[in-house]
């Protein structure tokens, strides 16, 4: 029987579209899904969306949709994400299965009759889009201590599990399982923030509705980390009825988790497991965070075009993948930024990799007819690289299992390095030209293609698709492209037929590049329609205050050949607002007209003026720009 591996990514919020940091997790998690599978484990990914609590509640509310309804497309997206970037997942869980709701009701009635949880008062300041609690010292000046944003003091009746009980055991825990938190900092961070004390876990609320109801006590909800953690267990079939996939794969072999959230899965998670008697996970590893230009975790981008979508379509999805896990450690934080990864492509992709293999290829199809026929001419210098490639697999399975997946790449190319000096240095050219030398130069390229060949095995979990373009094009038979094949040297038969195909990854020409994402990003705020503007949250749009107002008088300014000012009626008051539109309208033809106009622009001064917001106008092209009258709706109306 084949050992398990079970791996998770978190399970993500629908609350938001999924984006670069959520793929970031999700393609580290596949790329070591990928490389278990390689080496014969029988893999359990796991992934999925969380999708209870106020914040998704709330912003349904604003779109006027059900909380189901609101989610579904959201959590389609994913999945068509995941589909696009090559996630291989054997199993997505929603906490709105019912499977899971059923599993979540009966561990928590299994917690409450074991006593470890109980029913009290919650007192705490409130991040709600956080959804966390947080106490005086840690919401210190009004403000979530994880996102900076305003919290708010609530009290309610909840039930509470009685993490503070468990001090001593996790410490203990950590002690016995040095590895369990990686990288070793976070592990540093977690016993510093158990030695200060642990507080009850508030489990369940009253104040909303969108959660899984408790069994036994029908006004509360399960208060989500206590829903989404179970879900690593219950996507398995605990608590329900067929529990198989549980018992063969649970404890899971690693949790990936981003640094924000390492407390709920080194604290909260094996407590809960520890009340509930069940095994807990082999490792939780805490990686870094994708930085966006202005410092903000996954904030709007600065000057970079950074969904996923585009990058995938631009350049191409091996790329990305390859672009996300090389460039930055997975432990630490690391910046986005559209040139750094143009130029990945163009030197280690393109150059490096890319040439490597059309090189070689096209000097077996150009002096061999394709076919390499002899293997027996070695030189001394073959030496070093034949044994980087027969050491590299040992090298790369030990970066690969400490999940430094950087490392892992960095020992590939320097095998691919290495075999473009060979290149150069054996010069088989030269060689080409006396028929004497052709022994010689079959052997050189005969290295070559093994060499590819080992490093097209390695890459495979990283970049799936071109590492079957470079098989195919050595045309090398799947039998020797397996893991246990990756240390082998001399396995290409004698006779193996060469077909050079397109370049891997064509070059780019930044300066072009750059032009055209700017103009990407110009336009993207211009036009909505465009699939390649960056959406925003419902939240975003919901900061946006849209009135509909009536104008009462409008006037030139003397100072301003474009600006007019507008005295409009917005059902509570009179205000003014500048607007450069008298290119395009007479005052006159203004007056007595209801337009819509953002009102809760922060004022401006125009050319002496102030003006209290923004009249909403189309560009219809050919210099004609029009403004949007809504005559027919009351002065005061909100758009929604
Ligand atoms: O926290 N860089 O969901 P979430 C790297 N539902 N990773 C990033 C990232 C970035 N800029 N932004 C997001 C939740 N991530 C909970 C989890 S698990 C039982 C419940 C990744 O939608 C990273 O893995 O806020 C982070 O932990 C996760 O997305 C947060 O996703």
């Amino acid at each position: 029987m084949k050992n398990t591996y079970y791996i998770t990514t978190p399970i993500y919020y629908p609350s938001g579209q999924a984006h670069l940091g959520h793929s970031y997790s999700t393609v580290a998690a596949d790329v070591m899904a990928r490389y278990k599978r390689m080496q014969g484990f029988d893999v359990m990914f796991l992934t999925g969306t969380d999708e209870h609590g106020q914040k998704i509640e709330l912003n349904a509310q604003k779109a006027g949709l059900s909380p189901k309804d609101y989610i579904d497309p959201i959590v389609d997206n994913f999945k068509k994400l995941w589909k696009l970037l090559g996630i291989s997942y054997d199993k997505f869980i929603r906490t709105t299965d019912g499977y899971h709701k059923r599993a979540v009701q009966k561990i928590f009635d299994d917690l409450y009759k074991k006593k470890e949880i109980y029913k009290g008062k919650y007192s705490g300041w409130y991040c709600t889009p956080c959804e966390s609690f947080f106490t005086d010292v840690q919401a210190k000046g009004g403000k979530c201590p994880d996102c900076g944003r305003e919290v708010r003091r609530e009290e309610e009746e909840s039930y509470f599990f009685k993490l503070s009980e468990y001090s001593e055991k996790l410490l203990k825990f950590y002690d016995d399982n040095p590895n369990f938190i990686q990288p070793e900092s976070r592990k540093n961070e977690m016993i510093k923030f158990i030695k200060e004390g642990l507080d009850d876990l508030c489990v369940s609320r009253t104040s909303f509705k969108w959660g899984i109801p408790v069994n036994f006590d029908k006004d509360h909800v399960v208060y989500v980390w206590l829903d989404a953690l179970t879900n690593y267990i219950t996507a398995q079939g605990y608590g329900s009825e067929d529990s198989g996939d549980y018992k063969k794969y649970w404890p899971a072999d690693v949790h990936f988790v981003g640094k924000e959230i390492v407390r709920f899965h080194a604290v909260i998670w094996p407590a809960i497991l520890m009340a509930l008697e069940l095994p807990l996970p082999k490792r939780i590893f805490g990686h870094g965070w994708l930085l966006f230009g202005d410092g903000g975790k996954m904030s709007k981008s600065k000057g970079n075009v950074i969904d996923p979508n585009i990058l995938c379509g631009r350049y191409s999805v091996d790329a990305v993948r390859y672009f996300l896990m090389r460039e930055i450690p997975f432990g630490s934080d690391g910046i986005f930024v559209n040139e750094s990864l143009i130029k990945r492509i163009n030197f280690d992709l393109a150059n490096d990799l890319g040439n490597l293999l059309s090189r070689s290829t096209a000097m077996v199809e150009k002096y061999f007819e394709s076919c390499i026929l002899e293997n027996s001419e070695f030189s001394n210098i073959d030496n070093d690289l034949i044994n980087m490639a027969k050491s590299l697999q040992s090298e790369y399975q030990k970066s690969m299992d400490n999940f430094h997946f950087s490392s892992a790449l960095d020992k590939i190319w320097l095998l691919i390095s290495k075999s473009n000096k060979y290149i150069d240095e054996n010069m088989p050219w030269k060689l080409a030209k006396e028929e004497k030398s052709k022994p010689r130069l079959s052997t050189v390229l005969y290295n070559l293609c093994e060499c590819l060949r080992i490093i097209s095995i390695l890459i495979s979990p990283f970049m799936p698709d071109t590492s079957k373009k470079i098989q195919n094009q050595l045309g090398t038979s799947k039998d020797i492209c397996g893991w246990e094949t990756a240390s082998k040297w001399g396995l290409m038969p004698l006779g193996f037929k060469v077909k050079k195909g397109e370049p891997l990854f064509p070059r780019i020409d930044i300066e072009k590049e750059i032009e055209d994402l700017n103009k990407i990003i110009e336009n993207k705020s211009e036009d909505s329609n465009d699939t390649t503007a960056e959406l925003i949250d419902i939240e975003d749009f919901g900061k946006i205050d849209l009135k509909v107002v009536k104008v009462e008088n409008c006037e030139h300014i003397k100072r301003s050949k474009k600006l007019l000012k507008l005295t409009v009626n917005d059902g509570k008051a009179i205000r003014t607002i500048v607007s450069g539109i008298s290119d395009y309208y007479a005052p006159e033809e203004l007056i007595g007209k209801h337009v819509v106009i953002v009102s809760n622009l922060k004022s401006a001064k125009l050319c002496g003026i102030e003006s209290q917001g923004m009249i909403l106008a189309a560009d219809c092209g050919e210099n004609e720009v029009k403004a949007i009258f809504a005559n027919e709706i009351p002065a005061g109306s909100k758009i929604r």
